[in-house]
């Protein structure tokens, strides 16, 4: 399954891999491709519950407008 979460906050490398790393250290997510450009994520996952995505990445200080 797919998700695209987008995100606010995010102005650099950095903010970049830094959500990368977050969303890979969950359990239940297989891959990760973050955009800066786009303000997104894009998550492969198997069995995650979007909330549990959200606080994670709320939890390093960015903010999620939508997951869908
Ligand atoms: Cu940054």
């Amino acid at each position: 399954m797919i998700k695209e979460i987008k995100i606010e906050g995010m102005h650099c490398p950095n903010c970049v891999a830094a959500v990368k790393r977050e969303l890979e250290a969950l359990e239940g997510v297989t891959h990760v491709d973050v955009s800066l450009e786009d303000g997104q994520a894009i998550v492969e996952v198997e069995e995650i519950a979007d909330e549990t995505l959200q606080e994670a990445i709320e939890d390093i200080g960015f903010d999620v407008v939508e997951i869908k």
